[in-house]
């Protein structure tokens, strides 16, 4: 008989992006990686450092961010991933009243495998579309990651993050 366990050689690795800018942002980051940490399938192999960003779009007036990103081995496909993702949003507090609203948690998958991959599906989008276009993204994402390749633009998380960074700061001088 095969053996089987959670973790094994066939894990993929995964990159998730955290983010809370509602009630005590650090304490909803921290329980949503002890959840992620317990699932079955999932090891956390490394967490990021977690940085205050100003929101993105959505609503004005809305309190700043903490994001960061965690990098897990996984045995669950993509799309069970994500199931798993939005289980844990909603036993932390997260409701959905308008698009890109604030919010207790968010959690999104970002890469999926260090192999080109690439799912489309309006309930998946992997890499994450807009992964390449937020510093809140990059800047963790080096810290953690900074040789992986992004499947679709094919560039090292470096380099997508510096090329961001300068075109930001040009944005910012004019
Ligand atoms: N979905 C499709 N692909 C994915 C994926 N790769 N990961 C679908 C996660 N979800 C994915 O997500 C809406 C739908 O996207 C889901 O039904 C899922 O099936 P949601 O979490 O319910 O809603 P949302 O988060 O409001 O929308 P969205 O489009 O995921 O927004 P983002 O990209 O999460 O951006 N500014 C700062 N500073 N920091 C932030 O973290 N986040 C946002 C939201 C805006 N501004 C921000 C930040
Ligand atoms: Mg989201």
């Amino acid at each position: 008989m095969q053996k089987t366990t959670p973790n094994n050689t066939q894990d993929t690795t995964v990159y998730i992006g955290l983010g809370s800018n509602l009630g005590n942002r650090g304490a909803y980051i921290n329980k949503a990686l002890v959840l992620l940490g317990e699932s079955p399938g999932v090891k956390i192999t490394a967490v990021s450092s977690i940085m205050e960003t100003q929101p993105m779009g959505g609503p004005e007036n809305q309190a700043d961010y903490f994001n960061g990103v965690v990098e897990i081995t996984c045995s669950l496909s993509a799309i069970n991933l994500l199931f798993l993702l939005q289980s844990i949003e909603n036993r932390l507090d997260r409701v959905r009243h308008e698009h890109w609203g604030a919010r207790t948690i968010d959690l999104d998958l970002l890469l999926f495998g260090a192999e080109i991959l690439k799912i489309n599906d309006p309930n998946l989008v992997v890499p994450h579309p807009l992964m390449h276009k937020r510093l809140f993204t990059m800047v963790p994402m080096v810290e953690i990651a900074p040789k992986v390749i992004h499947p679709e633009l094919n560039q090292t998380m470096t380099e997508i993050h510096d090329q961001l960074l300068a075109e930001t700061q040009k944005a910012e001088s004019l």
